[in-house]
């Protein structure tokens, strides 16, 4: 998975060099460019902005930069990249996008600032490669460099060989291939501040412990997100 990041603030990434992610970088099993926008202005301001037609707030991302970035680095590319466009206004990123893309050979992240990038991008976009504009949540951001943070954190745990064990992944893809959220878990001391551990987690009986953790799973995502409840029935 090699991924080229086109940003204004190539510092918002800094921290993909952490921990497990950063680790994968180090190991090969994992690559990614960070590119600054402005490298492919022309003014000696290195404009990227606009006020938007029709009027109102803001501004807008010009579409020339986005233009030159985006053919040089299909000119470059051994294979055609899928471009990810983050957007408040997208479809929902998924833990299903996040394995299509991990298995990727090549994306290529867009992120917008202001009110977001002239629309012809993404059309022209759109005849060159595969494009896809998602959002993280139904909230806003200022702009898309966090949520490729998430995305990108989401994506690269489930390229092959950077989690460690594997049944992790298994455990967890069971658990999102069952539309019901996570059990609660526990660890040592069995007894902490007056809460003890449930009983049946130290009854060493693997039957008893996988019903007490559905049911758990099916309590939770009852009590906060039923519509995943009414989406997979059971
Ligand atoms: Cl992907 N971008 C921005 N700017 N805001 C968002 C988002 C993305 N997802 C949720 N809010």
């Amino acid at each position: 998975m090699y991924a080229d990041i086109v940003t204004i603030f190539p510092d918002y990434f800094a921290p993909l060099d952490l921990s497990l992610v950063g680790k994968a970088r180090r190991a090969g099993l994992v690559n990614w460019q960070v590119h600054d926008l402005r490298s492919w202005t022309h003014d000696r301001h290195h404009t990227v902005d606009d006020t938007p037609y029709g009027g109102g707030a803001g501004m807008v991302m010009k579409p020339e930069p986005w233009g030159e970035a985006l053919d040089d680095l299909l000119d470059r590319a051994w294979s055609t990249p899928t471009l990810i466009i983050p957007t408040p206004a997208g479809e929902p990123f998924s833990q299903a996008l996040a394995y299509e893309w991990a298995a990727a050979s090549h994306v290529v992240f867009a992120c917008g600032r202001y009110e977001g990038i002239d629309a012809r991008v993404a059309q022209y976009a759109a005849t060159r490669m595969p494009v896809r504009e998602v959002s993280i949540g139904d909230y806003v951001l200022n702009g898309g460099e966090v949520a490729v943070l998430a995305m990108m954190e989401a994506i690269v745990r489930l390229v092959p060989g950077v989690v460690g064990n594997p049944e992790s992944l298994v455990e967890e893809s069971h658990a999102v291939g069952s539309g019901l959220l996570e059990y609660p878990a526990y660890t040592k001391p069995v007894s902490w501040r007056g809460w003890d551990v449930p009983e049946v987690l130290l009854s060493g009986h693997h039957g008893r412990v996988e019903a007490w953790r559905q049911e758990r799973s099916r309590e939770r995502t009852a009590a906060v997100r039923p519509d995943l409840l009414d989406a997979d029935n059971a």
